[in-house]
């Protein structure tokens, strides 16, 4: 067993909204100045500064107890669904909810009616937060199950996209959305009082529902509770955001996804850091907001990277005062850390350092257990760092965790701590099978540990692909391809992209009728309709990018489990060709 190196943190037993907002002293939030600025928009540049977003969650928080029509509906545990790009709503709403006393469950925007269908029945939410983008795919998704429109409006609160009335009038919707509960409504009636607020006697109450598939399987409801995010918040101070009062954070990951609500909407407040929010990221205006906020660190994931190596906005902005990356959620390349280095340090001074580092997390372990400290990132460059506090690991050489991995040796990380979720929701068998007895939780990669206590992530033993950060479950685009009517049988894995830095869904398929796809011809033909199909059944991020190929035959064991192994070896002998 591996201890951590660093000292254990001290994890509060409070609420995660007392954590961050509680006051010290006269007008001060969280210990910080009210004045502070914790959220920009980064198109109109609109500020929520902590006082008001203080005031503005507790007004949201109060809405959501008081208002007649939900009043009922919003009891303590009871669960919310955010549907929403990045937005300056996006705190309120959270930070509202919880102090409410209410959970979250927080879907990816791009989600197609179906795939929603799934969170917002399997967490059992009672309401949904949307916007008027998003509200198309929220009636439809009503619609499935059946429900009737005028209960389907109960069901949901509507905001604008970019908050403007933090600041100003709000923004006209797009839609009719009379029917429906607004935010501004919420917003108006009053603000929660001290003894309506959820306070954290039981910290072991669940707090967030991020989904993930874990090692195998469809997504999961991750039951966060206050005690784990509270432990991110303990552990990270030990080797994280040192750079002090100047710096500015710019966030273009999504915020539903575990990595970005920890370390994009919870660790800045903590630290007084204001967050420059993009709705969306795109590489021009992820350069022009560098240089219009001068941004000194981002939370990135390797695509990224691609971006600053390559795209020739980085030429026209200045990128100067970034001095801090940190990239997670998927595997970083040595190669591409030099490029982006050597590209955007040919522009400065030597008194302008830039530093790309990689943390390593998961949805299940709140999220982060590994970071690479500023002082290592040269000299330990690939490495995911030490383990944090209040951690431990052990490496294991098989899949049942009999033997230890030799020093040095690759092993599946196995972790052990404060931060490993309470369960998966509702699914107390996915839970055995990846919490042991004893508390550790599978992780499903496969690691090294270097004698100094750095571990390097070397491969994955689960079946989970990552397109550029996002979850892409296999099992859950074989149950869609298995609903056409030409296929018979079905297997996704992810194949590499060097250049994009990802991994990209590919499907094998087996025709239901092989003799109309005998010909060359009809088999590309077939497999690009296949294609095509999937883009109108699932998000963006699992499109079918790397390809559809047409097979004879599933390779499966005994028991019928996908072989995905020899599919994926298959795949790298066709790639050298
Ligand atoms: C190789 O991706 C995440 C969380 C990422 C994160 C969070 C806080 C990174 C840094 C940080 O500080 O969560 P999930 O649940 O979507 O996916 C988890 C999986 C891991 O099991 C692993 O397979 O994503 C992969 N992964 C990585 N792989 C995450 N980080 C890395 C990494 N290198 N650095």
């Amino acid at each position: 067993i591996y201890k951590s190196a660093y000292p254990d943190a001290d994890i509060p037993q409070t609420s995660v909204f007392t954590r961050l907002f509680a006051s010290k002293g006269p007008g001060d939030v969280g210990g910080f100045p009210g004045s502070s600025s914790a959220f920009i928009d980064a198109s109109s540049g609109t500020t929520l500064t902590r006082a008001s977003l203080l005031d503005l969650s507790l007004r949201f928080g109060h809405g959501l107890r008081t208002h007649p029509a939900l009043a009922s509906r919003a009891k303590r545990g009871n669960t919310i669904l955010i549907f929403s790009p990045n937005s300056l709503a996006w705190p309120v709403i959270l930070f509202g909810s919880v102090a409410a006393g209410l959970r979250c469950t927080l879907a990816n925007s791009a989600y197609t009616p179906a795939e929603l269908k799934h969170q917002y029945t399997d967490s059992g939410a009672y309401l949904i937060i949307t916007t008027d983008e998003g509200l198309g795919v929220v009636r439809e998704m009503l619609g499935l199950l059946g429900v009737p429109k005028k209960d389907a409006d109960r069901r949901i609160v509507i905001t604008t996209q970019d908050l403007r009335w933090a600041g100003g009038p709000g923004a006209k919707p797009s839609v009719d959305v009379s029917t429906l509960v607004s935010m501004e409504e919420l917003l108006k009636a009053g603000k929660l009082g001290q003894e309506e607020k959820f306070e954290g006697a039981l910290s072991d109450e669940t707090l967030y529902l991020c989904y993930s598939s874990g090692t195998t399987g469809k997504p999961k409801g991750v039951e966060s509770t206050h005690r784990n995010i509270q432990s991110l918040l303990s552990i990270v101070p030990a080797t994280f955001l040192r750079n002090g009062p100047e710096d500015i954070i710019l966030s273009i990951l999504p915020h539903y996804h575990i990595y970005s609500l920890a370390q994009g909407l919870h660790l800045p407040l903590i630290y007084n850091l204001p967050v420059v929010i993009q709705t969306r990221f795109e590489p021009v205006s992820f350069c022009a907001n560098i240089e219009k906020y001068k941004i000194t660190l981002s939370l990135i994931v390797p695509p990224v990277l691609v971006v600053l190596a390559r795209h020739p906005a980085v030429e026209q902005y200045d990128l100067s005062t970034l001095k801090y990356l940190v990239s997670g959620a998927a595997p970083l390349g040595r190669d591409l850390v030099h490029q982006v280095k050597a590209r955007l340090l040919a522009k400065r001074r030597p008194d302008q350092p830039l530093d790309i580092v990689q943390g390593f997390g998961m949805t299940e372990t709140s999220p982060t257990t590994h970071l690479l400290p500023q002082a290592d990132s040269e000299r330990k460059i690939g490495s995911i760092g030490p383990l944090l506090p209040n951690l431990e690991a052990r490496l294991l050489e098989d899949e049942d965790g009999l033997v230890d991995a030799g020093e040095g040796q690759p092993g599946e990380l196995w972790l052990r701590g404060l931060s490993v979720m309470k369960g998966y929701l509702n699914n107390p068998t996915a839970t055995a099978n990846s919490i042991t007895a004893d508390g550790w939780f599978k992780t499903g990669d496969i690691a090294i540990r270097d004698a100094e206590g750095f571990y390097y992530i070397v491969d994955r033993r689960k079946e989970l692909i990552k397109y550029k950060g996002f979850q892409v479950p296999p099992a859950e685009l074989e149950g869609v391809l298995l609903t056409h009517p030409e296929i018979a049988d079905a297997a996704v894995i992810g194949v590499d992209s060097v250049e994009e830095a990802t991994e990209l869904p590919r499907a094998y398929i087996v025709a239901a009728n092989p003799d109309k796809v005998k010909t060359p011809e009809a088999k590309a033909a077939f497999a690009q309709s296949v294609a095509k199909w999937m883009e109108t059944k699932v998000a963006r991020h699992k499109f079918l990018r790397g390809g559809v190929a047409i097979i004879d035959i599933i390779p499966k064991s005994a028991s019928g489990k996908i072989l995905r192994r020899e599919l994926r070896d298959s795949a790298k002998v066709e790639a050298k060709r």
